[in-house]
């Protein structure tokens, strides 16, 4: 995809009223255009790149002021898009950013889609994809940890061990290939159980490593928690409690939650992504059957599912249902209401510890907030396993190399069986060629149209 030649422009900070708002344009006519709307403090003013200008934001077709502003210039290839870009800063508010932004496209800027800027950082060359990328999880990143994940990112450490590991299966295809033109000499540059074992040193092992601190992702991502349970088991006050706040409708009326409620919160320095769900129970309301259908994917998809029992009364038909979806996945039982008489029989408690060996159960009340504390500990252990630090490793890839990870080392465990089991040395070449691929389409280098678009739409407007 080569980069486009036309000028872009965008309100690159969010909508509503603020004390700033930028509205950015880049490309070959950005100079010219502010030079034609922006009526500088101090005469003779030639945009001298990385400075700040004062002045007023003039409406050419009325020749009125539109805000007094602050204009700087970043003159390519010294960008971050290595195009010519103007920023404005005005005062912040809607009608007033979209005003700028009409004026320039009046003067003939397009209007950038999501992301473009970047994606001009990237066609130019600035930037590998690894590092686009870690622009996003910066903006979205749920912890201190996954903004320095992001941040190593951007500054290009995955892009560093991608491209080391693309060299190293250079080199050793380099030595295939002399094998496959000079087999005599074989022995001499290649020799098969030389080349399995540097296959296997620089390239699977290597590549197995990156594949496990994926699981990483989840300082950035967050990690998505279902609370699950009947209705009335105390989901929402449980969210409430959490949370330090009424987020949820909390009422006695079976039901109440329909909808998914979903909040971001912090355990131990942890980011959990929860969700409040509707109860699940055998229901023929029409609105409430939606809300439990929707519950059951969640269940599905989540990372951690905190189940809700109600101590106060038997385990029901509903419950063993839900025991029986949630056994399976990583989950914390969650025994509520433990300020109320108890009401659950010494076969329920035995059946719960049956159908979760390895689960924390946590006693609690969330109406008091007894046992909260505790349960943010064993959220924190289940999710990271007892004493284990929190520093991440210096890569950590997403989801898209992790896929692309799981090419490069299939490619690579077939070259390094077919190098041990003596077959031809062009199917080693080939299956090291597959690898290269693989590895490539992480940084972009080997990215298809359909790749940079999938990336560069998850962006917001003006980035
Ligand atoms: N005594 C006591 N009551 C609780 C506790 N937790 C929740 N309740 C009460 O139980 C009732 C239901 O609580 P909710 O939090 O709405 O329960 P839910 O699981 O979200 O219910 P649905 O949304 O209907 O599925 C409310 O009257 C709560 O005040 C608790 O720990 N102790
Ligand atoms: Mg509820």
């Amino acid at each position: 995809m080569p980069p486009d030649h036309d000028t872009i422009a965008a309100i690159a900070t969010p909508v509503g009223q603020g004390g700033i708002g930028i509205v950015r344009i880049s490309g070959p006519a950005a100079l010219a255009m502010a030079g034609k709307i922006f009526s500088p403090r101090d005469s003779g003013v030639r945009f001298e790149s990385h400075r700040l200008y004062l002045g007023h934001l003039i409406d050419p077709h009325s020749g009125n002021p539109v805000d007094e502003v602050l204009l700087s210039c970043m003159r390519a290839p010294h960008s971050y898009t290595c195009e010519d870009i103007v920023e404005i800063n005005s005062h912040s508010g809607y009608r007033l950013l979209s005003k700028i932004l009409e004026i320039l496209l009046d003067q003939g800027a397009r209007l950038a889609r999501p992301g473009e800027f970047t994606l001009r950082a990237f066609l130019n060359n600035r930037i590998d994809l690894t590092q686009a990328e870690a622009v996003v999880d910066l903006i979205n990143a749920k912890s201190e940890t996954g903004l320095l994940v992001a941040s190593r990112q951007i500054s290009g450490a995955f892009k560093r061990q991608i491209e080391g590991l693309r060299q190293r299966t250079i080199d050793i295809l380099a030595h295939a290939e002399v094998a496959i033109d000079f087999p005599e000499e074989e022995s001499d540059r290649f020799s098969r159980q030389r080349g399995a074992e540097a296959i296997l040193q620089d390239l699977i092992t290597p590549v197995q490593e990156l594949m496990a601190a994926h699981a990483e992702r989840i300082w950035v991502d967050g990690i998505r928690t279902v609370i699950a349970g009947r209705v009335n088991a105390g989901k929402s006050s449980l969210l409430n409690r959490l949370l330090n706040e009424d987020r949820a409708i909390v009422t006695p009326v079976p039901g109440t939650t329909r909808d998914i409620i979903e909040s971001d919160i912090n355990v131990g320095g942890i980011p959990l992504k929860l969700m409040d769900t509707a109860g699940l129970r055998d229901v023929s309301d029409e609105v409430e059957k939606a809300g439990i259908q929707l519950t059951r994917q969640k269940m599905s998809e989540a990372d951690l599912i905190l189940l809700i029992l109600d101590r106060s009364r038997p385990l029901d038909h509903d419950d063993f249902q839900i025991i029986q979806q949630a056994r399976d996945k990583n989950a914390v039982v969650v025994i509520n209401k433990i300020d109320l008489p108890p009401g659950l029989s010494a076969q329920d408690t035995s059946r719960i510890s049956a159908a979760f060996p390895n689960a924390c159960v946590v006693e609690l009340s969330a109406l008091t907030g007894e046992g909260i504390d505790v349960l943010k500990k064993k959220v924190a252990e289940t999710i990271m396993g007892e004493g284990s630090d929190q520093s991440p490793s210096e890569a950590v890839p997403n989801l898209r190399h992790r896929r692309a990870l799981d090419d490069a080392l299939l490619a690579f465990q077939a070259a390094k069986q077919n190098t041990e089991q003596d077959a031809p040395m062009e199917i080693v070449a080939l299956e090291l060629k597959t690898g290269l691929d693989a590895l490539g389409k992480i940084t972009g280098e080997t990215s298809t149209e359909q790749v940079l678009e999938a990336v560069f739409s998850q962006f917001c407007l003006g980035k």
